[in-house]
């Protein structure tokens, strides 16, 4: 294929996007009224295009664009040769920060969360040229259909100064039970994950025992973010030994992690503690985790999250994924990837509900959930389409919105200014 000449790159655009989000709570602060991403289309010499899609922060702009420039003239079908171009173009680059995580731990490798949209890009590509989808390209689907999780989040009723969002406010556990409803009556969910690290401990538990008491048939997990101490964790732990299916990143690190575990009877996930494969040897000696939450953005892309899904089942260790706030382009991925890989043990999370279907860059509404979850696409490719008008429309707002870098602390600091993001904070 690598003398191919119609598979080689001859352009690749970036477009930082914004879209508008809901004030959502965590242990950081809280949601801006928009979130930014890079949306990436790589083209090759014969006019096809595939797309990637990213975080949006500047520092990593800026990489993207290192990449991007290495990219040029590369082989569609030679990913490992991408992959060492960007290397070589990112040796250089001493820049730090960037990593779209808003201030939470992470050490997640910056060659693997440079190149992933690129991956992406170009799975997509060459699905399309082969005419398959995706998931045929990582080994074929082994199933048709990927549970989600309903994300429960802590929230105003609006940003404020502007009127009430259709979510309203969820600020105690009657609040988290009638987001709940509505999430479940909308999309079908069939597991619950609350983001917590917002309220002290006792209240976050309290809501996870309303979420029982009102659903007792429906899987529960708290992800606090690494908010509370070893100390706490243990204590929540025992109190709702018998209500979560898992503990999402209770304390932070690898040690207090294995801490947690060891008196913990429920299993302990991550996207926290171990978000890099530099990070494995370290936590699978330390026995910190039970389910590693996987996310293409920052696991190097999809056949690499592929990798990371044979090294938990190696490790005796169960996968999900993980998600942040996202378009339509990074929503196909993970369901090729989740379509594609056999040990994706529990439903996905994905924040889509919080995002209105308009505000996307993709043509159409491909997604739509039954049962709380979505069909594998069957196109080739990753199945979607950019529509160039939205993705104006998006990049228009990501101009006149002013946000560069997500920064949840900083706008809680704008209504609280005595706000102090602390891990461990409880
Ligand atoms: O969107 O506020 C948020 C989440 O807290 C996100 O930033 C986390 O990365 O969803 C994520 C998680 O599971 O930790
Ligand atoms: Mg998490």
């Amino acid at each position: 294929m690598s003398s191919a000449k119609s598979t080689h790159i001859v352009d690749i655009n970036l477009t930082p996007v914004a879209f508008a989000d809901p004030p959502l709570l965590n242990a950081v602060g809280v949601h801006e009224p928009f979130a930014i991403r890079t949306i990436i289309e790589v083209v090759t010499d014969s006019g096809a295009y595939g797309l990637g899609e990213t975080y949006g922060d500047e520092a990593h702009q800026n990489r993207l664009t290192l990449a991007a420039d290495a990219l040029i003239g590369t082989d569609i079908f030679d990913i490992n040769r991408a992959r060492e171009a960007v290397e070589a173009a990112l040796a250089a680059d001493a820049t730090a920060g960037g990593h779209g995580m808003s201030g939470m731990i992470t050490d997640s490798s910056t060659l693997d969360r440079v190149f992933s949209p690129f991956e992406v890009a170009l799975l997509d590509l060459q699905g399309k040229i082969l005419g398959v989808p995706v998931a045929d390209l990582l080994g074929g689907r082994v199933r048709d259909r990927v549970d989600f999780s309903g994300y429960l989040f802590y929230k105003w009723a609006g940003h404020p100064g502007f009127p009430d969002d259709e979510w309203g406010e969820a600020l105690d556990p009657e609040g988290i039970v009638r987001q709940a409803e509505k999430m479940i009556d909308e999309y079908g969910f069939t597991a619950l994950k609350l983001k917590g690290g917002v309220f002290p401990p006792d209240e976050e538990a309290a809501a996870i025992e309303a979420l029982a008491a009102r659903f007792p048939d429906v899987p529960l997990r708290i992800d606090p973010n690494a908010a509370w101490t070893v100390e706490t964790s243990i204590r929540v732990a025992e109190r709702l030994d018998s209500t979560l299916e898992y503990l999402e990143d209770p304390t932070p690190g690898i040690e207090g992690m294995a801490e947690v575990r060891a008196a913990a009877n429920m299993p302990l996930a991550t996207n926290m503690c171990v978000v890099a494969f530099a990070q494995l040897p370290d936590a699978v000696a330390a026995g910190s985790i039970d389910v590693i939450l996987s996310d293409h953005h920052f696991w190097g892309g999809l056949r690499r999250s592929t990798t990371l899904a044979g090294i938990a089942e190696t490790f005796g260790m169960s996968l999900s994924m993980h998600s942040n706030s996202h378009l339509g382009i990074s929503l196909a991925a993970m369901l090729h990837l989740a379509g594609a890989t056999k040990n994706i043990d529990y439903a996905c999370d994905t924040h889509w509900p919080w995002k209105n279907p308009e505000d996307d860059v993709v043509v159409g509404d491909p997604f739509s959930f039954v049962g709380g979850a979505l069909e594998v696409p069957t196109r080739p490719g990753l199945g979607v389409e950019l529509d160039r008008e939205r993705l104006a429309r998006l990049h228009q707002q990501y101009i006149d919105c002013g946000i560069r870098n997500r920064d949840d602390t900083g706008y809680m600091q704008k209504f609280d200014p005595e706000y102090r993001a602390v891990a461990p904070r409880w």
